[in-house]
């Protein structure tokens, strides 16, 4: 048997009515009670960490999250994380930089509805988190609606229907149908070149932008006046700044000068930014922005957070940006874990 430890951390599928609407209030004894052949299927350890609402999950659970698993990551063969959907992508993402070269199955997994509902799919999604978990890939992963995703390339984009989450620009790595588990080894994110390292330090000090058409480009000046430190823009179409009337441009000269970093991705879901195709993104290019090609914003965000937390050098900013550290972005160069 498997041996999977069951980290909890709250959200949806353990939560119960309260007079303030849904709230966490199950922990992981219960959730594996709930799923009697979860117990006869494999040997399972439950932590409950957190119970929270992942609205609640910042870059402080982020880390106790990683160091959980990092500290259990010899102990087990794989690891169930449990958690709200509503930051799941953010933490999966987040997690796979904190823990790239993880030797182990992370697989995190949540629900529309609360386990303890008769219709709930948190049953499904355990089953499918467990498979996942114990597949022996190393990786972080995020399982729902009987599909896994790599945790870098994962995407919420449905409130409500059991299919709420995506894979962008990236294969599902496995998923299951009558003919049980699959697991696609080519989808599987770079294995690193050595041991795990926790490598927990973040800067919480990043913006997320999304532009609009006329945005004013004076928010960059209280951006730097509140001290942040990176930037991203989920810039227009393939990748486009406004320049005529409202000059972007010149605002990122400026904020570049004073050692932000600004990384550049498109509001498109699909397909990925180069911003060397227009004018309106060449300009922007020739400010030393930092581009995020087919990165999702989830992951664009939580890399520069991680990044930052690394290093503030900017030619070494750039350099980790430009490799494909958890498989976050095509066309990257694989880092090995041991640089
Ligand atoms: N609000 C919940 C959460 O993210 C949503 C869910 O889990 N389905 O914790």
């Amino acid at each position: 048997m498997k041996h999977i430890l069951l980290l909890t951390t709250g959200g949806t599928i353990a939560s119960r009515p309260t007079a303030e609407g849904l709230a966490p209030g199950i922990g992981g004894d219960a959730l594996a009670m709930a799923l009697p052949f979860l117990a006869e299927s494999y040997r399972i350890t439950v932590r409950d960490i957190l119970h929270l609402d992942s609205s609640n999950i910042q870059p402080e659970e982020w880390q106790l999250i990683a160091k959980a698993v990092y500290d259990a990551r010899e102990d087990v063969d794989g690891i169930v994380i449990t958690h709200g959907t509503d930051t799941m992508a953010y933490t999966a993402s987040v997690l796979s930089f904190m823990l790239r070269g993880i030797g182990i199955p992370v697989v995190l997994t949540g629900s529309q509805l609360p386990i303890e509902h008769p219709l709930t799919d948190g049953a499904d999604n355990l089953r499918t988190a467990f498979a996942m978990a114990s597949s022996g890939a190393g990786g972080v992963f995020l399982a729902f609606d009987r599909k896994v995703l790599l945790g870098c390339r994962a995407v919420k984009t449905r409130t409500r229907d059991f299919d709420a989450f995506e894979s962008v620009n990236w294969p599902l790595c496995g998923w299951v149908d009558g003919a049980g588990f699959h697991l696609d080894l080519s989808a599987l994110p770079p294995a690193g070149g050595g041991p795990c390292r926790l490598q927990d330090a973040l800067c919480k000090d990043v913006f997320l932008i999304k532009l609009t058409p006329g945005l004013d480009p004076e928010i960059f000046d209280m951006l730097l006046q509140m001290h942040y430190k990176g930037i991203v823009i989920e810039a227009f179409g393939a990748g486009g700044l406004h320049f005529i009337r409202r000059d972007l441009i010149a605002k990122l000269h400026k904020v570049a000068q004073a050692g932000m970093a600004v990384v550049v991705c498109s509001q498109c879901l699909y397909e990925s930014s180069d911003f060397s195709l227009y004018q309106a993104g060449q300009r922007a290019l020739a400010q030393g922005v930092i581009q995020g090609y087919d990165m999702t914003t989830e992951a664009a965000v939580t890399k520069l957070m991680w990044v930052l937390g690394q290093t503030r050098e900017p030619a070494r900013v750039r350099d980790l940006f430009s490799r494909s550290l958890a498989g976050e972005v095509s066309g990257g160069t694989e880092e090995s874990v041991d640089r």
